[in-house]
């Protein structure tokens, strides 16, 4: 399974392009809608999550809420579009002295793609990199992810994602009594925080940060339960499900880190507090007394919760200004911007569960035999069946 987005972030849409979902598997706009509409919450936002109101448009793959196997085209249009026409058009300019031609940007942001991109691509203008490199690309991350949520709903595979630190407030651990309770708990708190009370602590650090014109970063965590034990593989570097994930949750904007499991922990721990002991019982099976290991070991899901978490850095964009210099005149300055969020922790939360959906799935995919859902759900299930009675 594979899909390509396009789009820029003040351009007409962006749009994605899935291949190889199985055939006969039911899915409709409102599937991804709702996941889209997760990604536009949370608490500290700034004033362009109020200019839009993503909606997809399935333009391909689809026919009478099922899937044909045929590449599915998403789109989503940018409400933003209508006031950057004139700057982001796509016919030539006549006039070069114009005001979209006069509102070129020279002066790279720290932090940010402008000018790595404009020296790769020789862009003078680094608009032509910002627009693309932008956070926004994640609306069809998600909207991919949605599909590939369906498809692992639909075999008993269920995943959450919630922030369990931002701006150095850590969520206590608590235990949740399963994974529906954490998603009805996140799904209400601003922060998208399973810790009632670090999350009030938490919305005040995004209102510090705010008002020092700054921004704040944090950790946000996916688990996702019912993956059948196996999947992946151990022979290949590049089949390991792990090192997919890993590369995953890294190819988020702005994320910095990431974790399996225990993760940084497990250097400080000795190996008889790292792994898990293995029991089996005739009902479950096999399985792990403990889940240190985050549901993958040698590059295979163990059938235990697979416990992937990623660090987000603080957003780049700041009202409070960092040195930079411009590439025109070679002049320092003080980068500063109209508009930012101060953090966006709890809407990446959302596009971590989607790109880790999007793995799992695809490992799936992968794996089994996938070109119609029928057989897809049976060898699933025949897998659950073969991995207990083994
Ligand atoms: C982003 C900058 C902001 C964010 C944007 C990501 O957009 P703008 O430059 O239009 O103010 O709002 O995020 C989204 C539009 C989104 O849908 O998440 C950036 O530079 O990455």
């Amino acid at each position: 399974m594979r899909y390509l987005t396009a789009g820029e972030s003040h351009g007409p849409q962006l749009t994605t392009i899935i291949e190889g979902m199985p055939a006969g598997m039911p899915l409709v706009a409102e599937d991804i809608n709702k996941e889209l509409s997760r990604r536009q919450k949370g608490y500290g936002r700034g004033r362009r999550m109020q200019i839009e109101k993503d909606q997809v448009q399935i333009t391909s793959g689809v026919r009478h809420g099922q899937t044909l196997g045929s590449p599915i085209a998403l789109v989503v249009e940018n409400n933003d579009w209508k006031h950057w026409t004139g700057i982001m058009g796509q016919e030539p300019l006549d006039d070069q002295s114009s005001e979209e031609v006069k509102r070129k940007i020279s002066r790279p942001r720290p932090g940010h793609a402008d000018l790595n991109g404009a020296i790769k691509y020789g862009h003078r203008d680094m608009r032509n990199v910002l627009e693309r490199s932008s956070a926004r690309e994640t609306t069809v991350r998600v909207a991919a992810g949605a599909a590939a949520k369906k498809l692992l709903s639909l075999l008993g595979i269920e995943l959450v994602a919630h922030v369990v630190e931002i701006g150095g407030v850590k969520a206590e651990k608590q235990a949740f009594a399963s994974l529906e309770q954490l998603k009805e708990v996140t799904e209400a708190s601003p922060v998208r925080c399973f810790d009632p009370d670090a999350g009030t602590k938490m919305m005040a650090a995004i209102d510090d940060a705010k008002q020092n014109g700054d921004s704040i970063g944090g950790v946000v965590e996916v688990i996702a339960e019912g993956m059948p034990a196996g999947v992946g593989s151990y022979v290949q570097y590049d089949r390991k499900l792990d090192g997919k994930l890993a590369a995953a949750i890294m190819s988020i904007n702005a994320f910095k880190g990431v974790e399996i499991g225990i993760g940084f922990e497990a250097a400080r721990r000795p190996g008889s507090q790292v792994h898990d002991e293995i029991a089996w019982e005739e009902e479950r099976g096999y399985y792990r007394k403990t889940n240190r290991l985050g549901g993958l070991e040698g590059g295979m899901t163990t059938g235990m919760p697979i416990v992937v978490r990623g660090v987000m850095k603080p957003i780049p964009t700041l009202y409070k200004p960092l040195m930079s210099v411009d590439i025109d005149s070679k002049e320092p300055f003080a980068a500063s911007i109209e508009r930012s969020d101060a953090c966006a922790v709890p809407a990446a939360a959302v596009v971590a569960e989607s790109v880790v959906a999007w793995e799992l799935a695809s490992a799936i995919v992968d794996q089994f035999y996938a070109d119609r859902f029928d057989t897809l759900k049976a060898s699933i299930e025949e897998q659950r069946r073969n991995a207990r009675d083994f």
